[in-house]
């Protein structure tokens, strides 16, 4: 990029040229080096691997207090609803989406709009839990984001002129996508979302340039994947941990996407639930759902995995973000990765093997197992919080389990500082009264097969912000929040972590102790994402604003008590001043 603009600059002789230049193609190589260039955001987690960690360091806990904000853009519109994006920023232009399907393009200095595309949603769209989307991603002169109607559209970065637009799946069956794609060496990856309605759970890698499927590796077990245009491998072995058919619509939406280490060359991807809920219907483990699934990037073949909860009962879909990162521990450095799960276990794995290495709680009340074996690397089920067999009747005996379905942790990313070597977890102490019912698959249809209600557990807080520690499986320090935390993690070499609460606030904390150092009110819920980047010398922070999510939607009693707060759409920017 520098070369290229210095070329510019000596041929034309003109700085005019120098800034159009600017406007340069990003590489595979921008975007795997994404997580110290700290003049970008070039990928969603600041970084293939997830680790939402920037070496910027001008903001400390003693220079936080003089942040101040620069300017905010309105998603404007009349639908609003939730906002879980988070931005990316090159050449001084910020790409971020917003609800319904948009993507906006806004110059970082001034908040001037250069572009916004609003797809066209068809009638009929079926997304379980709001109708977010998560961001999007850059690569060539092309970003791209994945739609509500389950398509990947990739559009001309400088314009914002459609270049192709793809179908991944059918949205009449109950497919969507709302997860930020990942880009790996010339190759768009996504995953897909649906699993309340049935559907099978995929990996997919297209052609950057092109759109052209490369090759496609489904989730549940039995199903064939593809390779070039022909079939390649099936997943698994038929039957083996699915009864008869049933692994035809077995869920396992890898509704998040993904995360990429360039290290040892491997995708992680997070798988949900099986489906339906009623786990009576579908004895077995019932793979590959509720896993981390690790596939190779040229050809999706599954190099190893780790189910959670295998044969899950109660919706703890395995989707969390894995995120790689090198365990220091008795004077050896391993390969791993760290993922804080739906079922309230932190797990910390060898991202080599996959060989579980500890899982320690990070919530404080879990009923539906005693803890994680670390020899077989299964859990250790408590029987009679399984929520029972309704065997004919039209509703199963309830039983009270937590974490509740929504999960100690949903889907809003951790961050991880290989400073403090700590994890910054957003998670969530409640529970839930859950039972089955009886339930037939049916095209479109919601495919369950279970009621219930989440509650509270305490009457002072739901949310929790906790350091854990990956060595020794301990919480470190925690913030406690009143309504849920359902906004991403982000942590700074200047010892920041920042992390934004349904209340309004986007929120810094001293990333050793726990101290809040800095708080501004964005008008409406943060559910998404903070960045930071430098940008002419000073530090910006940025974060969308916009209540929503799968909360207000499905939360029974804690929906209730979150229910006064305003919905809302926008793009706050901050930085701090040159002194
Ligand atoms: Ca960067
Ligand atoms: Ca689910």
């Amino acid at each position: 990029m520098k070369r290229l603009i210095s070329t510019f600059a000596l041929a034309a002789g003109l700085a005019v040229w120098a800034a159009a230049a600017t406007a340069g193609p990003v590489s595979s190589d921008d975007i795997l080096k994404d997580a110290t260039s700290t003049g970008d955001v070039l990928s969603y987690g600041l970084g293939p691997q997830g680790q939402r960690f920037s070496p910027l360091a001008k903001l400390t806990p003693e220079t936080v207090a003089k942040l101040v904000p620069v300017w905010s853009f309105s998603f404007g519109g009349e639908k609003q609803r939730g906002q879980e994006a988070q931005p990316l920023v090159h050449d001084g232009v910020m790409y971020v989406t917003g609800s319904y399907s948009r993507l906006f393009a806004v110059d970082a200095r001034t908040g001037h709009k250069k572009w916004q595309y609003d797809h066209r949603l068809p009638e009929g769209i079926m997304p379980c839990c709001d109708v977010v989307n998560r961001g999007a991603a850059i690569h060539g002169n092309k970003v791209y984001f994945t739609t509500l109607d389950a398509r990947l559209v990739a559009l001309d970065k400088d314009t914002g002129k459609v270049v192709w637009n793809k179908k991944m799946a059918d949205y009449q069956a109950g497919y969507s996508n709302t997860a930020a794609p990942l880009i790996v060496e010339g190759k768009v990856i996504t995953g897909n979302s649906g699993g309340e309605f049935g559907i099978v759970g995929m990996v997919e890698a297209r052609d950057a340039e092109t759109g052209e499927l490369v090759w496609q590796r489904p989730m549940v077990e039995g199903h064939m994947g593809t390779l070039n245009g022909k079939e390649s491998t099936r997943t698994g072995t038929l039957n083996a941990s699915w009864p008869g058919d049933l692994w035809k619509t077995g869920g396992g939406a890898t509704w998040l996407g993904g995360t990429y280490d360039p290290e040892t060359r491997t995708l992680f991807f997070g798988t949900g639930n099986p489906a339906p809920w009623n786990s009576h219907l579908r004895p077995g483990d019932n793979l590959y759902t509720s896993s981390t699934v690790a596939l190779d990037p040229d050809t999706g073949e599954i190099k190893w995995h780790y189910q959670t909860t295998p044969h899950d009962g109660w919706d703890f879909d395995g989707v969390n973000e894995f995120v790689s990162f090198d365990l220091k521990k008795d004077g050896k450095v391993v390969k791993a990765g760290a993922k804080a799960d739906r079922n309230g276990f932190f797990y910390v794995i060898d991202r080599t093997s996959g060989k579980l290495l500890n899982a320690s709680p990070f919530v404080s009340k879990i009923t539906w197992a005693k803890e994680i074996d670390l020899k077989t690397g299964r859990p250790v089920y408590i029987d009679d919080n399984r929520p029972a067999d309704p065997s004919g009747a039209e509703k199963g005996k309830p039983v009270f389990a937590a974490p509740a379905f929504l999960g100690a942790k949903n889907w809003m990313p951790m961050a991880y500082s290989p400073q403090s070597e700590l994890f910054y977890v957003p998670a969530n102490e409640w529970g839930m009264d859950i039972w089955n019912e009886p339930i037939t698959y049916k095209k479109g249809a919601a495919y369950l097969g279970a009621g219930f209600t989440i509650k509270p557990l305490y009457n002072d807080y739901i949310g929790a912000l906790r350091a854990m520690d990956p060595k020794t499986g301990k919480i470190v320090w925690e913030y406690k929040n009143p309504a849920p935390l359902w906004g991403g993690v982000l942590t700074t070499g200047g010892n920041l972590v920042f992390t934004g609460t349904p209340e309004g606030f986007l929120k810094a904390f001293d990333a050793k102790t726990g101290k809040e150092v800095w708080k501004f009110q964005t008008g409406s819920g943060v559910v998404g994402c903070p960045i930071t980047w430098e940008m002419d010398g000073e530090q910006y922070v940025a974060v969308v604003s916009g209540w929503g999510g799968a909360v207000p939607l499905w939360g029974g009693d804690v929906a209730k008590l979150v229910k006064d707060i305003n919905q809302g759409g926008s793009l706050w920017v901050f930085k701090l001043p040159k002194a």
